[in-house]
C-alpha cells in the first residue's frame, strides 16, 4: 500500500494541521440548507463529509461538539429527531471550503416499515451517488458494535472507498466504557473495519475532538496536483538537449 516516493501524491492527504487550527476551521460551521430527499440538495462544489450511523449513535451531538456550538445539528434523548438530510458550510471568512452533511439514522424501530424502506433508498442513493462526497464519518455506539446495518452500509459504500472515498469509524459515548472497554472494542471495530480508521469520541468528555476534527480537516485539504509538471516556455529554452532529464521527472 506505501510508495516508495516521498513526493506528496495530488489528492493524498496533507500532515495533520494544529488542533487549534482544526477546532478554530470546524467552528465556522453554518447552517446551510435542509432536505428530505436526495434532488432537493444543491450542488456543492466543495469537499462534503456525512455523518452516518444508527438512529441515536450520536451524529447531530458529534456535530455540535466538533463545531463548538450547542444547537447547530439538533440531537435528542428520542431517536429519530434527525429526519432530514442537513447540510452546514464550514470555512474561514465566510468562504466556504467543505460542507457537513448531518443523516437521519437508520435503525429505529418505532419508524414504520414504508419510512424505513423510503428512507434506506435515500440514503443509499446519497452514498453511492451524491456527487463531491469525500468522506463518510460512521458513528457507532461501542455498547452495540457494528450492528448488521452498519455492515450493510459498509458493503455499499466499499466500491467507493475503494475507489478513494475517505471513510472513519467514531465509536461514541466513549464515557461510558471504562478504558480496558474502551481498548477493547476499539481493537475489535478495527479488526472488522479491515483495517479502516477508528477513534474513540465522548461529546461529554470532550475525548476525541481535537483528532477526528484534525482528520476531516485533511480530508477536506488535500494536497493539490504539482503544476510543474512542464518547465515554462522560456525557461525550456534555455535547456540543452544534452541534459536528457526525463519528461515525467518528479521533485521530491
Ligand atoms: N453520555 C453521552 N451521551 C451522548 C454522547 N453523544 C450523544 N449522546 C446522547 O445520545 C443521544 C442521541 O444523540 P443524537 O446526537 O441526537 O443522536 P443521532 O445519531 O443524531 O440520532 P438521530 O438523529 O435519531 O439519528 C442524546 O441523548 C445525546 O445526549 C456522548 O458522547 N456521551
Ligand atoms: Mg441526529
Amino acid at each position: 500500500m506505501t510508495t516508495s516516493s516521498t513526493a506528496p501524491v495530488a489528492g493524498s492527504l496533507p500532515p495533520a494541521p494544529d488542533a487549534k487550527i482544526a477546532m478554530g476551521w470546524m467552528h465556522t460551521a453554518r447552517f446551510l440548507t435542509t432536505a428530505a430527499q436526495l434532488h432537493h440538495l444543491p450542488p456543492i462544489d466543495v469537499p462534503e463529509i456525512a455523518f452516518v450511523g444508527r438512529s441515536n449513535a450520536g451524529k447531530s451531538t458529534c456535530i455540535n461538539t466538533l463545531t463548538q456550538q450547542k444547537q447547530l445539528a439538533f440531537a435528542s434523548k428520542k431517536p429519530g429527531r434527525t429526519q432530514h438530510i442537513n447540510l452546514f458550510a464550514l470555512g474561514k471568512q465566510g468562504v466556504t471550503d467543505a460542507v457537513l452533511a448531518d443523516l437521519p439514522g437508520y435503525g429505529y424501530a418505532a419508524v414504520s416499515r414504508s419510512d424505513k424502506v423510503r428512507w434506506q433508498q435515500v440514503m443509499v442513493n446519497y452514498l453511492v451517488s451524491r456527487p463531491g462526497l469525500t468522506g463518510i464519518v460512521l458513528l457507532c455506539d461501542p455498547r452495540l458494535g457494528l450492528t448488521e446495518l452498519d455492515e450493510a452500509l459498509l458493503e455499499v459504500v466499499r466500491p467507493r472507498v475503494e475507489e478513494g472515498l475517505k471513510f472513519l469509524i467514531v465509536l461514541t459515548k466513549a464515557d461510558k466504557l471504562t478504558r480496558a472497554e474502551q481498548a477493547k472494542v476499539l481493537s475489535i471495530t478495527r479488526l472488522n473495519a479491515g483495517g479502516g480508521e477508528v477513534k474513540m469520541f465522548s461529546a461529554l468528555k470532550k475525548q476525541g475532538v481535537d483528532e477526528v476534527a484534525q482528520l476531516l480537516w485533511q480530508w477536506a485539504h488535500p494536497v493539490q496536483a504539482v503544476a510543474a509538471e512542464a518547465p515554462p516556455q522560456d525557461t525550456a529554452a534555455l535547456q540543452t538537449p544534452a541534459a536528457h532529464a526525463p519528461e515525467d521527472s518528479q521533485q521530491n
